[in-house]
């Protein structure tokens, strides 16, 4: 094991790969060259165990779990491998005797983005703890050219550049597998012609043939010499079809499928690439899949016994009429049989509650990319509308079935062809439960189940945030960094104000390594005496980052209308990804960083009020920013955020949640309790309430509360410079519209809130450090491997 090299061996294993790669000496080397040796040394150590359990699968016949996922977000890989090695501090230190900083080399490595938010990142988080708790778990998606956009703010603009990610060495940890392509068809016709015994086999016309070529990953386990696999498919053109694609631009085209990975836009539904996109990645890991159960010698109709499939939201969900097409027109299984095997591999996780974000496909549009599947998922529905058409109302059926009204229902699919549906947090569970899948759960009430999500507490610790984890080593010794249960012992120790002291030293050390970010990006000077209160996620009307701002608007206001007024400083920071096609999000960071401008030069309000819009929010950005935050903001409407993940990565570093009762939030003010956590707003209940009765008016609260009146008329009456336009949209939105995140019901209460915590941390350091160790301590509930854990058991039962 890789834990068993000495410096000495490590240092020449180093050396000769930087004489290998790039011909040089260590001295000369510069930190991308050095990255690189160091990376693919890690990768040689990992070699024996990543091919033993690879090789594995098929020679132990262990039972698998492949999560198929149109999005992995990583971040940087090389500090998780090499203290999930257990090598850390051995190479740090040897690194360090030759002149080489590990930090250095860290900065080198780019952010693997192939995921918008959320959804990417629990996918990644994931990757590592089913490693981390010894399971075989595989990940399958796709390896994009182009990862989600890099984002430049210019003058106050969102501007969209390509990330290019892979750097001339491509992608260090990887490795292409040449051997493992398999050819994937699209486009052309489909008829059924009877073989023999009748057998129905599809004959193919004008079909292009794609060839999909995996590039591996390793997935270390934390120091247990399990390594796993994570295989991105690329696309090339196969040389046997090559006149298939005599032009430059035909060849484009394929190049295309796998260039960039689309931005978290629902809005924006329909776009053929991307469909064929979902279909290359789940028929090449299928195909796969199938390949090498095939190998184990068991009988086909049995598969599920060795595989599981797991659809991370609907975008893998063709993985259904997938898996019966590989089993009935490759391997002979009767319909009966593959659907019966189909619904016990496969299960699917929903991630949103959002109608619109719903995936749809046009089922003209459908049959013409990938006809043969059209024709199984039409039989699937067929099926499933003769089976229940008897048994239920009418209108449930017409709600459930996949194909209506022309459009093929994604989720729909993947309720029906599987065997778990789960949703993400206790709430957003109920929610799918009792609205929007209810239909379903009237006729399948089995598949129904909860798994909250959780964050890989390694990266989000011991790596974000290495002077907390050494206080916490001094306090209750190492033993956590193996076992994160034991952060509970912190609570211990909340009236030691010793300790409490002590915890507002590394806060303020990592405020300082922030400001210090800040001031090199932004040449602003950041007081770190100021509460430090963070709202970073894509940016999302019912996220509700504008009812931050309309916070730091009327505490603006008040500075300006008494400038003797007590307030204590505060610094807001945003970060914040819009969707290129989403106007009203873009139109909210404009504002924001207008407001930034007007707040941050004004002399009359001083270090009081700060306002940061820090540009392109990735992984490495959230593990700089996350450490420094005293406040986290988690302020969506009840009911819309489905989870949320950085709740719990603020919590595990010790800010305080300033949240709605929505999505794990709620999770979390059960393991703090009430005193730990500011809660605020209109709860689920209340939205519903007003849906159900009709009854919002915004306009009235609008005309009727003076000071929302104030602050929503600073978008217009040139309070905040140069957003003539996109202040227009947005009082619009606010009062015209009805304000459909409830934004103006909530201001009050959030304000209240924000006044009380704000005179805490002035008045009483000593128990917000308190109540900021109560968050540390309980934060050992949302560990992804105790997530992954129950996947495994209750869903994939594998382990
Ligand atoms: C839609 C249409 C076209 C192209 C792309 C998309 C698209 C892409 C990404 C739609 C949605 C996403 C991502 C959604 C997401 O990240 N959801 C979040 O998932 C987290 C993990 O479960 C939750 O914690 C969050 O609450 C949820 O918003």
């Amino acid at each position: 094991m890789a834990t068993d090299i000495n410096k000495a061996q490590f240092i020449k294993d180093f050396k000769d790969q930087l004489y290998e790669d790039f011909m040089v000496k260590n001295s000369d080397a510069t930190a991308e060259e050095q990255f690189v040796a160091l990376a693919k040394v890690i990768k040689n150590y990992v070699r024996p165990d990543w091919f033993r359990q690879k090789n594995g699968i098929v020679a132990d016949k262990k039972k698998t779990a492949y999560y198929f996922s149109i999005e992995f977000l990583p971040g940087k890989m090389l500090q998780t491998n090499l203290l999930n090695l257990g090598i850390y501090r051995m190479v740090e230190a040897a690194l360090a005797e030759n002149g080489v900083a590990l930090n250095d080399l860290v900065a080198a490595e780019r952010d693997m983005a192939l995921g918008n938010g959320g959804l990417g990142r629990l996918a990644a988080c994931f990757m590592d703890s089913l490693a981390t708790i010894g399971a075989p778990g595989f990940g399958n998606g796709i390896r994009y050219k182009y990862g989600l956009f890099k984002q430049k703010i210019v003058n106050g603009y969102q501007v969209e550049l390509p990330d290019a990610w892979l750097s001339s060495e491509g992608n260090v940890w990887e490795t292409k597998k040449p051997h493992s392509a398999v050819d994937v068809k699209i486009y052309g016709n489909v008829y059924l012609e009877p073989h023999d015994g009748g057998v129905l086999k599809p004959v193919y016309e004008n079909v292009k043939t794609l060839h999909a070529v995996p590039y591996d990953m390793p997935q270390i386990g934390f120091q247990n010499g399990v390594v796993n696999n994570l295989r991105l498919w690329d696309v090339e053109i196969p040389e046997k079809y090559e006149l298939d694609y005599p032009t430059l631009a035909d060849r484009r085209r394929v190049e295309d499928i796998t260039s960039v990975l689309y931005p978290d836009d629902s809005s924006r539904e329909g776009q053929s690439l991307r469909l064929i996109q979902e279909y290359f990645m789940v028929s090449a890991g299928l195909q796969t899949i199938v390949k090498s159960y095939a190998k184990m010698g068991l009988p086909m109709t049995a598969i599920q016994e060795k595989v599981a499939v797991h659809i991370n939201d609907t975008h893998p969900a063709m993985a259904v009429p997938e898996l019966m097409r590989i089993l009935m027109d490759d391997y002979g299984v009767k319909w009966s049989d593959a659907w019966t095997s189909t619904i016990a591999v496969m299960s699917y996780t929903n991630h949103t509650v959002l109608s619109e974000a719903l995936e749809k496909w046009d089922a003209a549009l459908f049959k013409e990319i990938v006809p043969r599947i059209h024709q199984i998922v039409g039989e699937i529905d067929r099926q499933f509308v003769a089976k229940w058409a008897s048994k239920v109302d009418a209108c449930v059926v017409d709600n459930t079935r996949i194909i209506r009204n022309g459009q093929i229902h994604m989720a729909n699919l993947a309720i029906i062809g599987g065997h778990s549906v789960n949703g993400v947090a206790k709430l957003h569970t109920e929610l799918l439960i009792e609205d929007v899948l209810k239909d379903f759960y009237t006729i399948f009430p089995e598949k129904f189940n909860n798994k909250t999500n959780g964050i890989v507490p390694r990266r989000w610790s011991q790596i974000a945030n290495p002077k907390l984890s050494n206080l916490i080593d001094d306090l209750i010794g190492k033993g956590w960094r193996r076992d994160i249960h034991e952060l509970k012992k912190l609570e211990n120790l909340t009236s030691d104000t010793a300790v409490l002291a002590q915890l507002d030293l590394v806060k303020t050390a990592n405020k300082q390594r922030l400001a210090d970010y800040a001031k090199k990006m932004l040449g602003i000077e950041l007081p770190v005496n100021a509460i430090f209160d963070v709202q970073v996620k894509r940016l999302h009307a019912y996220k509700r980052q504008l009812l931050n701002v309309m916070h730091i608007i009327k505490l603006y206001q008040d500075l300006k209308a008494n400038s003797e007024l007590e307030l204590t400083p505060r610094v807001f920071i945003f970060g914040a990804k819009a969707a290129p096609g989403y106007h009203f999000a873009k139109s909210v960071i404009k504002i924001i960083n207008e407001l930034a401008a007007l707040v941050n030069n004004d002399a009359e309000i001083g270090d009081k009020l700060k306002v940061v819009f820090l540009e392109n929010y990735n992984v490495s950005l959230a593990e700089l920013i996350i450490p420094a935050a005293d406040v986290s903001e988690q302020i969506s409407t009840a009911g819309k955020e489905a989870s949320g993940t950085s709740n719990m990565k603020f919590m595990m570093n010790g800010a305080l949640t300033l949240a709605t009762l929505d999505g794990a939030n709620i999770e979390i003010k059960d393991a703090v309790g009430e005193d730990n956590i500011i809660i605020f707003g209109m709860d689920k209940n209340a939205v519903y309430d007003h849906y159900q009765k009709h009854d919002y008016n915004a306009r009235a609260i609008y005309d009727n509360n003076p000071e929302i009146k104030r602050v929503v008329d600073a978008f217009v009456d040139g309070t905040i410079p140069n957003i003539h336009y996109e202040g227009h949209e947005i009082w619009d939105a606010l009062v015209s519209y009805n304000d459909e995140y409830f934004l103006l019901e909530d201001f009050d209460d959030y304000v209240k809130k924000q006044a009380e915590l704000a005179t805490l941390y002035a008045n009483d350091k000593q128990t917000w450090q308190q109540k900021a160790l109560i968050n540390i301590a309980n934060s050992e509930r949302f560990s992804s491997d105790d997530t992954i854990e129950l996947y495994a058991k209750e869903i994939w039962e594998i382990n």
